[in-house]
Protein backbone atom coordinates (compact mmCIF):
# COMPACT_ATOMS: atom_id res chain seq x y z
CA UNK A 1 0.00 0.00 0.00
CA UNK A 2 1.67 3.53 -1.01
CA UNK A 3 0.05 6.13 0.55
CA UNK A 4 -0.43 9.46 -1.28
CA UNK A 5 2.30 11.08 1.34
CA UNK A 6 4.69 8.80 0.05
CA UNK A 7 4.17 9.42 -3.41
CA UNK A 8 4.40 13.29 -2.91
CA UNK A 9 7.65 12.21 -1.30
CA UNK A 10 8.97 10.58 -4.10
CA UNK A 11 8.04 13.35 -6.62
CA UNK A 12 9.84 15.78 -4.07
CA UNK A 13 12.91 13.61 -5.08
CA UNK A 14 12.53 13.49 -8.57
CA UNK A 15 11.95 17.17 -8.77
CA UNK A 16 14.97 17.78 -6.83
CA UNK A 17 16.86 15.29 -9.14
CA UNK A 18 15.58 16.28 -12.47
CA UNK A 19 15.76 19.89 -11.65
CA UNK A 20 19.74 19.55 -10.94
CA UNK A 21 19.88 16.88 -14.42
CA UNK A 22 18.14 19.69 -16.36
CA UNK A 23 20.20 22.36 -14.47
CA UNK A 24 17.03 24.24 -14.03
CA UNK A 25 13.94 24.54 -12.16
CA UNK A 26 11.75 26.30 -15.11
CA UNK A 27 12.83 23.09 -17.55
CA UNK A 28 9.61 21.66 -18.92
CA UNK A 29 10.21 18.36 -16.85
CA UNK A 30 10.68 19.86 -13.75
CA UNK A 31 7.05 21.97 -14.50
CA UNK A 32 5.45 18.68 -15.31
CA UNK A 33 6.24 17.32 -12.03
CA UNK A 34 5.78 19.67 -9.73
CA UNK A 35 2.20 19.92 -11.53
CA UNK A 36 1.87 16.37 -11.03
CA UNK A 37 3.13 17.10 -7.21
CA UNK A 38 0.20 19.95 -6.53
CA UNK A 39 -2.32 17.24 -8.38
CA UNK A 40 -1.82 14.62 -5.68
CA UNK A 41 -1.25 16.84 -3.08
CA UNK A 42 -5.16 17.83 -3.95
CA UNK A 43 -6.32 14.04 -4.06
CA UNK A 44 -8.50 12.80 -1.31
CA UNK A 45 -8.29 9.13 -2.85
CA UNK A 46 -5.07 6.91 -2.28
CA UNK A 47 -3.45 7.66 -5.74
CA UNK A 48 -1.71 4.57 -6.13
CA UNK A 49 -4.83 2.98 -5.78
CA UNK A 50 -5.75 3.71 -9.43
CA UNK A 51 -5.00 2.20 -12.45
CA UNK A 52 -2.70 3.98 -15.22
CA UNK A 53 -5.30 4.69 -17.13
CA UNK A 54 -7.72 6.60 -14.02
CA UNK A 55 -4.14 8.42 -12.97
CA UNK A 56 -3.92 9.70 -16.16
CA UNK A 57 -7.73 10.79 -15.76
CA UNK A 58 -6.61 13.96 -12.84
CA UNK A 59 -5.91 16.52 -14.46
CA UNK A 60 -2.01 17.95 -14.06
CA UNK A 61 -0.47 14.34 -14.74
CA UNK A 62 0.62 13.40 -18.12
CA UNK A 63 1.10 10.01 -18.70
CA UNK A 64 4.81 9.06 -18.51
CA UNK A 65 4.14 10.42 -14.57
CA UNK A 66 1.04 8.25 -14.36
CA UNK A 67 3.36 5.09 -15.05
CA UNK A 68 6.08 6.44 -12.99
CA UNK A 69 3.32 6.17 -10.06
CA UNK A 70 2.00 2.50 -11.17
CA UNK A 71 5.94 1.63 -11.30
CA UNK A 72 6.35 3.01 -7.59
CA UNK A 73 3.02 1.35 -6.19
CA UNK A 74 3.72 -2.09 -7.78
CA UNK A 75 7.18 -2.54 -7.55
CA UNK A 76 7.97 -0.02 -4.36
CA UNK A 77 10.82 1.44 -6.92
CA UNK A 78 11.20 4.22 -9.74
CA UNK A 79 13.88 3.21 -12.02
CA UNK A 80 13.87 6.93 -13.52
CA UNK A 81 14.84 7.79 -9.99
CA UNK A 82 17.51 5.55 -9.19
CA UNK A 83 19.34 6.33 -12.22
CA UNK A 84 19.21 9.64 -11.14
CA UNK A 85 20.34 8.66 -7.20
CA UNK A 86 23.24 7.26 -8.74
CA UNK A 87 24.49 10.09 -11.19
CA UNK A 88 23.97 12.76 -8.13
CA UNK A 89 25.22 11.43 -4.57
CA UNK A 90 24.09 12.82 -1.62
CA UNK A 91 27.45 14.77 -1.70
CA UNK A 92 26.28 16.61 -4.69
CA UNK A 93 23.21 17.16 -3.89
CA UNK A 94 24.30 18.86 -0.79
CA UNK A 95 26.29 21.18 -3.00
CA UNK A 96 23.19 22.72 -4.61
CA UNK A 97 21.69 23.57 -2.15
CA UNK A 98 24.64 26.50 -1.38
CA UNK A 99 23.46 30.20 -2.13
CA UNK A 100 25.11 30.99 -5.46
CA UNK A 101 25.19 27.32 -6.48
CA UNK A 102 22.48 26.45 -8.65
CA UNK A 103 21.99 23.29 -10.93
CA UNK A 104 24.48 24.65 -13.72
CA UNK A 105 27.06 25.82 -11.59
CA UNK A 106 27.55 22.70 -9.51
CA UNK A 107 27.64 20.47 -13.09
CA UNK A 108 30.15 23.46 -14.33
CA UNK A 109 32.17 23.10 -11.21
CA UNK A 110 32.08 19.39 -11.30
CA UNK A 111 32.72 19.21 -15.06
CA UNK A 112 35.93 21.76 -14.59
CA UNK A 113 37.21 21.53 -11.29
CA UNK A 114 36.31 18.02 -10.17
CA UNK A 115 34.34 19.54 -7.50
CA UNK A 116 32.59 16.33 -6.10
CA UNK A 117 31.51 17.32 -2.03
CA UNK A 118 31.36 20.04 -0.35
CA UNK A 119 34.98 19.32 0.89
CA UNK A 120 35.86 19.57 -2.50
CA UNK A 121 34.54 22.64 -2.86
CA UNK A 122 36.26 24.24 0.68
CA UNK A 123 39.21 23.45 -1.44
CA UNK A 124 37.89 24.71 -4.14
CA UNK A 125 37.36 28.47 -3.01
CA UNK A 126 40.21 28.15 -0.62
CA UNK A 127 42.42 27.82 -3.99
CA UNK A 128 40.01 30.72 -5.92
CA UNK A 129 39.41 28.33 -8.71
CA UNK A 130 35.79 29.57 -9.24
CA UNK A 131 36.60 32.88 -10.16
CA UNK A 132 38.37 31.66 -13.76
CA UNK A 133 34.65 29.82 -14.45
CA UNK A 134 32.50 31.51 -17.02
CA UNK A 135 29.47 33.70 -15.36
CA UNK A 136 31.76 33.24 -12.04
CA UNK A 137 34.05 35.95 -10.11
CA UNK A 138 35.49 37.15 -6.74
CA UNK A 139 32.67 38.46 -5.72
CA UNK A 140 30.39 35.16 -6.16
CA UNK A 141 33.29 33.23 -5.06
CA UNK A 142 32.84 35.31 -1.63
CA UNK A 143 28.90 35.28 -1.83
CA UNK A 144 29.38 31.20 -2.07
CA UNK A 145 31.89 31.12 0.71
CA UNK A 146 29.61 33.60 3.11
CA UNK A 147 26.85 31.24 2.31
CA UNK A 148 28.74 28.00 3.47
CA UNK A 149 29.90 29.60 6.71
CA UNK A 150 26.47 31.05 7.23
CA UNK A 151 24.20 27.79 6.50
CA UNK A 152 26.69 26.20 8.83
CA UNK A 153 27.61 23.40 6.44
CA UNK A 154 31.23 23.04 6.83
CA UNK A 155 32.95 19.71 8.19
CA UNK A 156 31.68 17.80 10.86
CA UNK A 157 29.52 20.66 12.10
CA UNK A 158 27.34 20.06 8.73
CA UNK A 159 23.38 20.51 9.65
CA UNK A 160 20.00 19.37 7.73
CA UNK A 161 16.94 22.03 8.02
CA UNK A 162 14.46 20.32 10.68
CA UNK A 163 12.33 20.87 7.20
CA UNK A 164 14.25 18.20 5.66
CA UNK A 165 15.13 16.15 8.70
CA UNK A 166 11.35 15.78 9.28
CA UNK A 167 9.64 13.70 7.04
CA UNK A 168 12.74 11.05 6.76
CA UNK A 169 12.05 11.04 10.57
CA UNK A 170 8.15 10.48 9.79
CA UNK A 171 9.10 7.74 6.97
CA UNK A 172 10.61 5.26 9.47
CA UNK A 173 8.32 5.78 12.37
CA UNK A 174 5.80 5.32 10.01
CA UNK A 175 7.06 1.96 8.50
CA UNK A 176 8.75 0.72 11.97
CA UNK A 177 5.60 1.09 13.75
CA UNK A 178 3.92 -1.52 11.13
CA UNK A 179 5.95 -4.20 12.73
CA UNK A 180 5.02 -6.90 14.86
CA UNK A 181 6.06 -6.39 18.73
CA UNK A 182 6.73 -2.53 18.19
CA UNK A 183 4.97 -0.37 20.51
CA UNK A 184 5.83 2.47 20.30
CA UNK A 185 8.22 4.79 17.99
CA UNK A 186 9.59 7.90 19.35
CA UNK A 187 11.23 11.01 17.65
CA UNK A 188 14.27 12.19 20.13
CA UNK A 189 17.10 14.54 20.30
CA UNK A 190 17.44 17.70 18.23
CA UNK A 191 14.65 17.18 16.22
CA UNK A 192 12.24 16.90 18.96
CA UNK A 193 13.55 19.45 20.56
CA UNK A 194 13.02 21.38 17.52
CA UNK A 195 16.29 22.97 16.60
CA UNK A 196 15.58 24.19 13.82
CA UNK A 197 18.75 22.42 11.67
CA UNK A 198 19.85 18.51 13.03
CA UNK A 199 23.37 16.84 12.90
CA UNK A 200 21.50 13.61 12.68
CA UNK A 201 17.56 12.02 13.67
CA UNK A 202 17.35 9.80 16.42
CA UNK A 203 14.96 7.27 16.93
CA UNK A 204 14.15 4.79 19.87
CA UNK A 205 11.68 2.00 19.39
CA UNK A 206 9.95 -0.23 22.08
CA UNK A 207 9.63 -3.11 21.27
CA UNK A 208 9.24 -6.91 22.80
CA UNK A 209 13.18 -7.80 22.71
CA UNK A 210 12.22 -11.24 20.43
CA UNK A 211 11.77 -8.22 17.29
CA UNK A 212 14.90 -6.27 18.00
CA UNK A 213 16.52 -8.02 15.21
CA UNK A 214 13.71 -7.50 12.81
CA UNK A 215 13.41 -4.11 14.25
CA UNK A 216 17.06 -3.75 13.30
CA UNK A 217 16.94 -5.29 9.86
CA UNK A 218 14.17 -3.13 8.46
CA UNK A 219 16.30 -0.21 9.57
CA UNK A 220 19.21 -0.85 7.25
CA UNK A 221 16.83 -1.94 4.56
CA UNK A 222 14.54 1.23 4.78
CA UNK A 223 13.63 2.39 1.16
CA UNK A 224 15.14 5.61 2.23
CA UNK A 225 18.42 3.97 3.27
CA UNK A 226 21.83 4.96 0.98
CA UNK A 227 24.23 2.79 3.31
CA UNK A 228 24.50 1.37 6.39
CA UNK A 229 27.20 2.77 9.28
CA UNK A 230 26.54 0.63 11.88
CA UNK A 231 24.65 -2.36 12.63
CA UNK A 232 24.09 -3.67 16.42
CA UNK A 233 22.06 -5.86 18.01
CA UNK A 234 20.06 -2.40 19.62
CA UNK A 235 21.30 0.24 17.85
CA UNK A 236 21.91 0.90 13.49
CA UNK A 237 23.30 4.09 12.15
CA UNK A 238 22.36 4.81 8.15
CA UNK A 239 22.44 7.30 5.76
CA UNK A 240 19.72 8.27 3.42
CA UNK A 241 19.90 8.89 0.01
CA UNK A 242 19.86 12.79 1.06
CA UNK A 243 22.74 12.54 3.09
CA UNK A 244 20.99 12.35 6.48
CA UNK A 245 22.13 10.42 9.51
CA UNK A 246 19.83 8.03 11.13
CA UNK A 247 20.24 6.33 14.77
CA UNK A 248 18.15 3.67 15.92
CA UNK A 249 17.79 1.97 19.35
CA UNK A 250 15.68 0.17 20.45
CA UNK A 251 14.46 -0.52 24.54
CA UNK A 252 12.73 -2.56 26.04
CA UNK A 253 8.40 -1.37 26.96
CA UNK A 254 9.23 -0.47 29.97
CA UNK A 255 12.52 1.47 29.56
CA UNK A 256 10.39 3.97 27.24
CA UNK A 257 10.79 6.55 29.56
CA UNK A 258 14.24 6.70 30.51
CA UNK A 259 15.55 5.96 27.06
CA UNK A 260 13.44 8.91 25.48
CA UNK A 261 14.93 11.38 28.30
CA UNK A 262 18.47 10.45 27.13
CA UNK A 263 18.34 10.81 23.50
CA UNK A 264 16.42 13.74 23.34
CA UNK A 265 18.69 15.78 25.23
CA UNK A 266 20.03 18.23 24.83
CA UNK A 267 23.28 17.12 26.12
CA UNK A 268 24.18 19.74 28.68
CA UNK A 269 20.34 19.03 29.85
CA UNK A 270 21.47 15.76 30.66
CA UNK A 271 23.92 16.14 32.50
CA UNK A 272 22.29 18.39 34.90
CA UNK A 273 19.58 15.47 35.21
CA UNK A 274 22.70 13.37 36.07
CA UNK A 275 24.19 16.03 38.64
CA UNK A 276 20.68 15.73 40.29
CA UNK A 277 20.46 12.18 40.64
CA UNK A 278 23.78 12.08 42.10
CA UNK A 279 23.25 14.51 45.15
CA UNK A 280 19.99 12.53 45.68
CA UNK A 281 22.39 9.06 45.75
CA UNK A 282 20.91 7.89 42.56
CA UNK A 283 22.09 6.76 38.90
CA UNK A 284 20.56 8.53 35.83
CA UNK A 285 21.11 6.92 32.56
CA UNK A 286 19.50 5.44 29.29
CA UNK A 287 17.84 2.65 31.14
CA UNK A 288 16.24 4.95 34.06
CA UNK A 289 16.67 6.63 37.90
CA UNK A 290 18.24 3.83 39.86
CA UNK A 291 19.43 3.67 43.25
CA UNK A 292 22.98 4.02 44.05
CA UNK A 293 23.19 -0.15 45.34
CA UNK A 294 20.22 -1.17 43.51
CA UNK A 295 19.38 -2.61 40.02
CA UNK A 296 15.25 -1.97 40.31
CA UNK A 297 14.77 1.29 39.15
CA UNK A 298 12.86 4.26 41.19
CA UNK A 299 11.59 5.36 37.81
CA UNK A 300 12.27 4.20 34.17
CA UNK A 301 8.68 4.03 32.39
CA UNK A 302 8.01 7.73 31.43
CA UNK A 303 9.79 11.30 31.61
CA UNK A 304 7.03 12.22 33.96
CA UNK A 305 8.17 9.66 36.24
CA UNK A 306 11.67 10.46 36.51
CA UNK A 307 11.46 14.42 36.38
CA UNK A 308 9.01 13.72 39.11
CA UNK A 309 11.83 11.68 41.21
CA UNK A 310 13.94 14.52 40.57
CA UNK A 311 11.85 17.04 41.93
CA UNK A 312 10.88 18.77 38.98
CA UNK A 313 7.67 19.01 36.80
CA UNK A 314 8.13 17.83 33.21
CA UNK A 315 9.93 19.57 30.87
CA UNK A 316 9.19 20.82 27.09
CA UNK A 317 11.62 19.18 25.01
CA UNK A 318 11.86 22.20 23.34
CA UNK A 319 13.58 23.94 26.23
CA UNK A 320 15.53 21.51 27.37
CA UNK A 321 18.61 23.05 26.50
CA UNK A 322 19.99 24.18 30.21
CA UNK A 323 18.91 27.59 29.85
CA UNK A 324 17.50 28.47 32.89
CA UNK A 325 15.16 25.45 32.15
CA UNK A 326 16.55 23.28 35.37
CA UNK A 327 16.20 25.73 37.79
CA UNK A 328 12.86 26.66 36.79
CA UNK A 329 11.51 23.36 37.83
CA UNK A 330 13.00 23.26 40.70
CA UNK A 331 11.49 26.09 41.94
CA UNK A 332 8.27 25.41 40.14
CA UNK A 333 8.46 28.26 38.31
CA UNK A 334 8.37 26.90 34.81
CA UNK A 335 5.56 28.97 32.85
CA UNK A 336 3.18 26.95 31.27
CA UNK A 337 4.02 27.77 27.23
CA UNK A 338 1.85 27.93 24.61
CA UNK A 339 0.20 25.17 22.46
CA UNK A 340 -1.69 24.71 18.95
CA UNK A 341 -4.42 24.35 21.07
CA UNK A 342 -3.97 27.80 22.54
CA UNK A 343 -4.25 29.62 19.12
CA UNK A 344 -7.53 30.69 18.00
CA UNK A 345 -6.88 32.69 15.19
CA UNK A 346 -4.62 32.80 12.06
CA UNK A 347 -2.97 36.41 11.51
CA UNK A 348 -1.10 35.64 7.92
CA UNK A 349 -3.01 33.67 5.31
CA UNK A 350 -3.57 33.56 2.08
CA UNK A 351 -5.71 32.37 -0.84
CA UNK A 352 -5.54 31.74 -4.55
CA UNK A 353 -5.90 35.43 -4.97
CA UNK A 354 -2.36 35.63 -4.75
CA UNK A 355 -0.13 34.78 -7.25
CA UNK A 356 1.55 31.79 -4.97
CA UNK A 357 -1.55 30.92 -3.55
CA UNK A 358 -3.37 27.65 -4.03
CA UNK A 359 -6.71 27.31 -2.63
CA UNK A 360 -9.63 29.37 -3.27
CA UNK A 361 -11.25 31.71 -0.48
CA UNK A 362 -14.11 29.69 0.12
CA UNK A 363 -11.51 26.55 0.58
CA UNK A 364 -9.41 28.45 2.72
CA UNK A 365 -11.98 29.34 5.12
CA UNK A 366 -14.23 25.85 5.26
CA UNK A 367 -10.26 25.05 6.56
CA UNK A 368 -9.74 27.37 8.93
CA UNK A 369 -13.54 26.91 10.41
CA UNK A 370 -12.39 23.00 10.23
CA UNK A 371 -9.35 23.62 11.42
CA UNK A 372 -11.42 25.70 14.98
CA UNK A 373 -10.34 28.83 14.24
CA UNK A 374 -12.62 31.57 15.07
CA UNK A 375 -10.92 34.09 13.40
CA UNK A 376 -8.48 34.64 10.32
CA UNK A 377 -7.01 37.33 8.83
CA UNK A 378 -6.60 37.38 4.81
CA UNK A 379 -3.71 38.86 4.19
CA UNK A 380 -3.03 38.18 0.08
CA UNK A 381 -0.24 40.47 -1.37
CA UNK A 382 0.30 43.76 -1.74
CA UNK A 383 0.87 45.04 -5.40
CA UNK A 384 4.87 45.65 -4.97
CA UNK A 385 5.27 41.84 -5.03
CA UNK A 386 6.51 40.53 -9.00
CA UNK A 387 3.41 38.62 -9.87
CA UNK A 388 1.97 37.22 -6.95
CA UNK A 389 0.48 41.17 -5.89
CA UNK A 390 -3.27 42.02 -6.12
CA UNK A 391 -3.98 45.30 -8.19
CA UNK A 392 -6.23 47.89 -6.00
CA UNK A 393 -9.26 47.06 -8.30
CA UNK A 394 -8.41 43.09 -7.63
CA UNK A 395 -8.04 43.85 -4.15
CA UNK A 396 -11.43 45.68 -3.73
CA UNK A 397 -13.23 42.89 -5.65
CA UNK A 398 -11.07 40.24 -3.34
CA UNK A 399 -12.69 42.28 -0.40
CA UNK A 400 -16.25 42.13 -1.74
CA UNK A 401 -15.98 38.32 -1.97
CA UNK A 402 -14.25 38.12 1.95
CA UNK A 403 -17.55 40.17 3.47
CA UNK A 404 -19.86 37.74 0.86
CA UNK A 405 -17.63 34.85 3.02
CA UNK A 406 -17.54 36.43 6.02
CA UNK A 407 -21.92 36.48 5.93
CA UNK A 408 -22.56 32.94 4.79
CA UNK A 409 -19.72 32.27 7.60
CA UNK A 410 -20.57 34.01 10.69
CA UNK A 411 -19.06 31.22 12.81
CA UNK A 412 -15.67 33.06 11.76
CA UNK A 413 -14.66 36.43 11.97
CA UNK A 414 -12.58 36.92 8.12
CA UNK A 415 -10.55 40.29 8.40
CA UNK A 416 -9.68 41.76 4.96
CA UNK A 417 -5.96 41.89 5.34
CA UNK A 418 -2.82 42.24 3.47
CA UNK A 419 0.74 41.12 3.11
CA UNK A 420 2.42 44.16 2.35
CA UNK A 421 5.96 44.29 1.46
CA UNK A 422 8.92 45.89 2.96
CA UNK A 423 10.61 48.31 0.19
CA UNK A 424 14.34 49.13 0.32
CA UNK A 425 13.84 51.84 1.98
CA UNK A 426 11.04 51.36 4.44
CA UNK A 427 8.42 52.18 1.95
CA UNK A 428 5.34 50.04 1.88
CA UNK A 429 2.47 49.58 -0.94
CA UNK A 430 -0.45 51.23 -2.48
CA UNK A 431 -0.54 54.57 -0.02
CA UNK A 432 -1.61 55.39 2.84
CA UNK A 433 -4.88 56.01 2.82
CA UNK A 434 -5.96 52.59 1.05
CA UNK A 435 -3.70 51.00 3.50
CA UNK A 436 -6.04 52.41 6.56
CA UNK A 437 -8.94 50.30 4.52
CA UNK A 438 -7.64 46.82 5.84
CA UNK A 439 -7.95 45.65 9.23
CA UNK A 440 -4.88 44.28 9.03
CA UNK A 441 -1.60 43.75 7.81
CA UNK A 442 1.61 42.13 7.89
CA UNK A 443 4.39 43.49 6.29
CA UNK A 444 7.53 41.69 5.32
CA UNK A 445 10.51 41.61 3.71
CA UNK A 446 10.36 39.77 0.20
CA UNK A 447 13.26 41.83 -1.58
CA UNK A 448 16.81 43.60 -1.04
CA UNK A 449 18.33 40.28 0.93
CA UNK A 450 21.94 42.26 0.40
CA UNK A 451 21.48 46.01 2.22
CA UNK A 452 23.56 46.69 4.84
CA UNK A 453 22.42 45.27 8.71
CA UNK A 454 21.68 49.41 9.49
CA UNK A 455 20.26 49.91 6.09
CA UNK A 456 18.08 47.01 7.23
CA UNK A 457 17.00 47.82 10.91
CA UNK A 458 16.30 51.19 9.00
CA UNK A 459 13.92 50.03 6.52
CA UNK A 460 12.07 47.64 9.40
CA UNK A 461 11.81 50.42 11.62
CA UNK A 462 10.54 52.42 9.06
CA UNK A 463 7.56 49.59 8.46
CA UNK A 464 7.44 49.97 11.90
CA UNK A 465 6.34 52.75 12.47
CA UNK A 466 3.49 52.70 9.75
CA UNK A 467 0.10 53.48 11.34
CA UNK A 468 -1.52 50.44 9.38
CA UNK A 469 1.06 47.97 10.22
CA UNK A 470 -0.47 44.89 12.91
CA UNK A 471 3.06 42.89 11.83
CA UNK A 472 5.86 41.91 10.92
CA UNK A 473 5.93 39.11 8.70
CA UNK A 474 8.94 36.27 9.14
CA UNK A 475 11.63 39.10 10.36
CA UNK A 476 14.81 37.71 8.64
CA UNK A 477 13.17 35.97 5.33
CA UNK A 478 15.42 33.26 5.63
CA UNK A 479 14.87 29.87 4.16
CA UNK A 480 16.69 27.55 6.28
CA UNK A 481 19.34 25.61 4.26
CA UNK A 482 18.92 27.75 1.36
CA UNK A 483 19.18 31.29 1.91
CA UNK A 484 20.70 33.24 4.92
CA UNK A 485 18.28 35.58 6.11
CA UNK A 486 18.78 39.67 6.61
CA UNK A 487 20.87 41.13 9.12
CA UNK A 488 19.55 43.51 10.98
CA UNK A 489 20.20 45.34 14.68
CA UNK A 490 18.14 43.50 16.68
CA UNK A 491 17.34 45.45 19.73
CA UNK A 492 16.08 48.48 18.52
CA UNK A 493 13.43 46.59 15.78
CA UNK A 494 12.33 45.43 19.00
CA UNK A 495 11.90 48.38 21.03
CA UNK A 496 10.35 49.72 18.41
CA UNK A 497 7.45 46.66 18.30
CA UNK A 498 6.67 46.95 21.68
CA UNK A 499 6.98 50.84 21.53
CA UNK A 500 4.13 50.93 19.33
CA UNK A 501 2.38 47.71 19.78
CA UNK A 502 3.18 46.13 16.93
CA UNK A 503 3.55 42.28 16.71
CA UNK A 504 6.14 40.09 15.81
CA UNK A 505 5.47 36.58 13.17
CA UNK A 506 6.32 33.74 14.30
CA UNK A 507 5.79 32.10 11.23
CA UNK A 508 5.16 28.27 11.37
CA UNK A 509 6.26 27.47 7.83
CA UNK A 510 9.24 24.48 8.67
CA UNK A 511 11.37 26.46 6.06
CA UNK A 512 10.78 29.74 8.09
CA UNK A 513 10.63 29.17 11.44
CA UNK A 514 11.34 33.34 11.53
CA UNK A 515 11.85 34.71 13.74
CA UNK A 516 14.32 32.07 15.46
CA UNK A 517 13.75 30.84 18.79
CA UNK A 518 16.37 32.68 20.60
CA UNK A 519 14.61 36.05 18.85
CA UNK A 520 10.97 34.94 19.90
CA UNK A 521 12.74 34.55 23.97
CA UNK A 522 14.32 38.06 23.50
CA UNK A 523 11.11 39.72 22.36
CA UNK A 524 8.96 38.30 24.92
CA UNK A 525 11.49 39.20 27.53
CA UNK A 526 11.09 42.70 25.91
CA UNK A 527 7.32 42.85 25.97
CA UNK A 528 6.36 42.64 22.26
CA UNK A 529 3.38 40.96 21.18
CA UNK A 530 3.75 37.41 19.48
CA UNK A 531 1.63 36.12 17.19
CA UNK A 532 1.99 32.57 15.42
CA UNK A 533 1.26 32.80 11.90
CA UNK A 534 0.74 29.83 9.54
CA UNK A 535 1.41 31.82 6.46
CA UNK A 536 -0.60 29.27 4.35
CA UNK A 537 -0.96 29.18 0.66
CA UNK A 538 -2.87 25.96 0.83
CA UNK A 539 -5.57 24.38 3.20
CA UNK A 540 -2.90 21.47 3.76
CA UNK A 541 -0.89 24.45 5.26
CA UNK A 542 -2.92 25.40 8.26
CA UNK A 543 -1.45 22.21 10.11
CA UNK A 544 1.46 24.68 10.23
CA UNK A 545 0.28 26.03 13.46
CA UNK A 546 1.43 23.06 15.83
CA UNK A 547 5.17 23.90 14.20
CA UNK A 548 4.63 27.80 14.90
CA UNK A 549 3.97 26.89 18.15
CA UNK A 550 6.71 24.36 19.03
CA UNK A 551 9.26 26.79 18.00
CA UNK A 552 7.24 29.29 20.00
CA UNK A 553 7.61 27.25 22.97
CA UNK A 554 11.57 27.04 22.01
CA UNK A 555 11.61 30.47 22.77
CA UNK A 556 9.86 30.16 25.98
CA UNK A 557 6.37 31.90 24.40
CA UNK A 558 3.26 31.73 26.83
CA UNK A 559 0.10 31.94 25.95
CA UNK A 560 -0.04 35.40 27.09
CA UNK A 561 2.59 36.61 25.31
CA UNK A 562 0.79 35.39 21.89
CA UNK A 563 -1.79 37.83 20.56
CA UNK A 564 -3.72 35.30 18.79
CA UNK A 565 -4.34 33.00 21.87
CA UNK A 566 -7.35 35.57 22.26
CA UNK A 567 -10.75 34.34 21.83
CA UNK A 568 -12.66 36.82 19.05
CA UNK A 569 -14.39 39.24 21.11
CA UNK A 570 -11.45 40.08 22.74
CA UNK A 571 -8.65 40.00 20.12
CA UNK A 572 -11.60 42.23 18.23
CA UNK A 573 -11.71 44.88 21.05
CA UNK A 574 -7.75 45.00 21.11
CA UNK A 575 -7.66 45.76 17.87
CA UNK A 576 -10.06 48.40 17.90
CA UNK A 577 -8.15 49.98 20.86
CA UNK A 578 -4.70 50.08 19.07
CA UNK A 579 -6.49 52.10 15.75
CA UNK A 580 -8.30 54.21 18.02
CA UNK A 581 -4.75 54.40 20.37
CA UNK A 582 -3.45 55.45 16.69
CA UNK A 583 -6.07 57.47 14.79
P1 LIG B 1 22.37 17.06 16.91
O1 LIG B 1 23.76 17.50 16.96
O2 LIG B 1 21.50 18.01 16.17
O3 LIG B 1 22.18 15.67 16.45
O4 LIG B 1 21.88 17.16 18.43
P2 LIG B 1 21.36 16.01 19.38
O5 LIG B 1 20.99 16.65 20.64
O6 LIG B 1 20.33 15.21 18.68
O7 LIG B 1 22.66 15.15 19.66
P3 LIG B 1 23.04 13.65 19.33
O8 LIG B 1 22.36 13.16 18.13
O9 LIG B 1 24.52 13.60 19.35
O10 LIG B 1 22.54 12.83 20.61
C1 LIG B 1 21.17 12.68 20.89
C2 LIG B 1 20.97 12.81 22.36
O11 LIG B 1 21.59 11.73 23.05
C3 LIG B 1 21.59 14.04 22.95
O12 LIG B 1 20.76 15.16 22.85
C4 LIG B 1 21.80 13.62 24.37
C5 LIG B 1 22.12 12.17 24.27
N1 LIG B 1 23.57 11.96 24.30
C6 LIG B 1 24.33 11.58 23.28
N2 LIG B 1 25.62 11.49 23.65
C7 LIG B 1 25.67 11.87 24.94
C8 LIG B 1 26.73 12.01 25.89
O13 LIG B 1 27.88 11.80 25.61
N3 LIG B 1 26.37 12.43 27.11
C9 LIG B 1 25.08 12.69 27.44
N4 LIG B 1 24.80 13.09 28.66
N5 LIG B 1 24.09 12.58 26.59
C10 LIG B 1 24.37 12.17 25.34
CA1 LIG C 1 20.68 14.01 16.73
ZN1 LIG D 1 2.72 35.40 3.29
Amino acid sequence: MVSNRQVLAMLDELIELATLDEGSPQSFKVRAYERARRSVENQATEVADLGLKEIQGIGGIGKSIASTIVEFSSTGRVSKLEALRTKYPPAIRELTRIPGLGPKTVKMIRRELGVESLDDLLVALEQQQLRGLPGLGPTSEAKIARAVERLGLTGKDRRTPLVSALPVAEAFSRDLKTLEGVHAVELCGSARRFRESVADVDLVVAADSTVWPEVMKAVSSHPLVHQTLLSGTTKTSVLTQGGLGVDVRVVAPHQIGAAILYFTGSKAHNVRLRQLAMAQDRLLNEYGLFPQDGDDPVASETEEEIYAALGMAWLPPEIREDAGEIEAALEHRVPRLVSAADLLGDLHFHTDRSGDGRSSPLEMVQAAIHAGLEYVAITDHGEDLAINGLSREQMESHRRHIARLGERYPEIELLFGCELNIGADGTLDYDLAFRMGFDWCVASIHSYYDLTPRQQTRRILRAIADPTVSAIGHLTGRMLGRRPGIELELDPVLEELAGRGVALEVNGALDRLDASAEVIRRAAAMGVNLVVSTDSHHVSELKRMSYGAANARRGWATPEAVLNTLPRQEFLARLRARREGIG
